[in-house]
């Protein structure tokens, strides 16, 4: 049987990754090549996970912590996968996340060469530039100098104002450049892992990340009176952009996936007051049984995210049950592996 190929998708928080690898696996399927997702947080709850599946799609999640702390999850739940026999494995870290080279591929390719084709690894930028603090920067550049692809996404939303020459320009919406950049991870002459961070600094990289707080929420809902997915989440983030603004809280990302027997939203915001960017089905009709999973990352203390999200869904009218709501700024990266040389994959075996 042939061994499934392996293609991770950097970049930052917000940046498209999700939605790419999504419309990746969709363009994926309809010929054949059964796709499976890898989607991965510090914590438990996703909504990029609750998206891929309510697509239909099969995914698996390494929460807890990224690829790079977790690399022997990484491999658990690709093994899981592979009982389905995958021929393609999308696999997002966590955005906020750098030095995958020497963490995640050079491992991969030096004793993993057996289970995975490693595809060229890609990193996706929006193509306007996001407001970054001084420490979201440095994630960023670092994130952008590992890239063996370097994508810029969302090209459907106006000109590039990137200073880097850009592979690929691709929009996950209109499917603009997705399939030239899937024949370029794909093709078997592709090499991963060709950069490596010369040394990376990681209490800085922990102070980075730690500038962020991370707040991840879901709940079953009872709502009285029903609404559809769109009148849960539409006022839900109006009212959540406006809180976080108030309070000097600058977003990361902010989505929100809303599920009911009728149909499903997910919305997100990557700044504030911006419109938010949605995708499901607005004409989905009421229903009063929700399932909704927020996922929060802003600069801004967990315990004020905290409060401020529990304030708004308390305002939704009608019941909440099986509630969980983590908040926490990310804990030190400390990666299982650091192979910090270039290796070469063994040959794929040819049985
Ligand atoms: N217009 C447009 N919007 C897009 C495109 N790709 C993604 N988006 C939107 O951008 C927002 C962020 O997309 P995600 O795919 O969730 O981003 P991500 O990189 O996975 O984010 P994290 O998982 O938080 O790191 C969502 O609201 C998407 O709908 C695109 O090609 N065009
Ligand atoms: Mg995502």
């Amino acid at each position: 049987m042939a061994i499934p190929t392996l293609v991770l998708v950097g970049g930052f928080l917000g940046a498209g990754k999700t939605t790419l690898l999504v419309r990746a696996a969709r363009e994926l399927q309809s010929l054949g090549l059964r796709p499976a997702l890898i989607l991965n947080d510090q914590a438990a709850g996703l909504v990029d996970t609750g998206f891929a599946q309510a697509g239909g799609l099969l995914a698996e999640e390494v929460a807890g912590g990224c690829f790079c702390c977790r690399f022997s999850e990484l491999i658990n739940a690709a093994g899981r996968l592979s009982a389905h026999a995958p021929g393609v494995i999308l696999a997002e870290p966590v955005g906020s996340c750098i030095d995958l080279s020497a963490t995640i591929l050079q491992p991969l390719k030096q004793d993993f060469g057996h289970r995975f084709r490693l595809a060229p690894f890609t990193v996706l930028v929006d193509g306007a530039l996001p407001d970054l603090s001084p420490g979201a920067a440095y994630l960023f550049r670092n994130q952008v100098a590992e890239a063996d692809i370097l994508c810029r996404g969302k090209s459907d939303e106006g000109p590039s104002r990137l200073p880097w020459p850009i592979d690929f320009h691709l929009s996950a919406r209109t499917g603009e450049g997705v399939w030239p950049w899937l024949r370029a991870v794909l093709d078997p002459a592709g090499q991963a892992g060709t950069r490596l961070l010369p040394a990376v600094d990681y209490g800085r990289y922990a102070e980075a990340e730690a500038a962020l707080g991370w707040l991840n929420y879901h709940a079953s809902l009872h709502l009285n009176p029903a609404l559809n997915p769109p009148m849960v989440v539409g006022p839900l983030l109006e009212e959540l952009d406006a809180e976080l603004t108030r309070a000097g809280a600058r977003i990361a990302h902010l989505k929100v996936l809303d599920r009911a027997a009728t149909g499903f939203i997910k919305a997100s915001l990557c700044r504030n007051g911006e419109d938010p960017r949605i995708d499901g089905d607005l004409t989905a009709s009421a229903a009063p049984a929700h399932d909704l999973t927020l996922n929060l990352r802003a600069e801004a203390a967990p315990e004020l995210l905290r409060s401020i999200v529990a304030g708004a869904v308390a305002r939704l009218p009608g019941r909440r049950g099986n509630e969980t709501l983590e908040a926490f700024r990310p804990s030190p990266p400390s990666p299982e592996r650091i192979l910090r040389t270039l290796t070469t994959s063994p040959p794929p075996p040819t049985t």
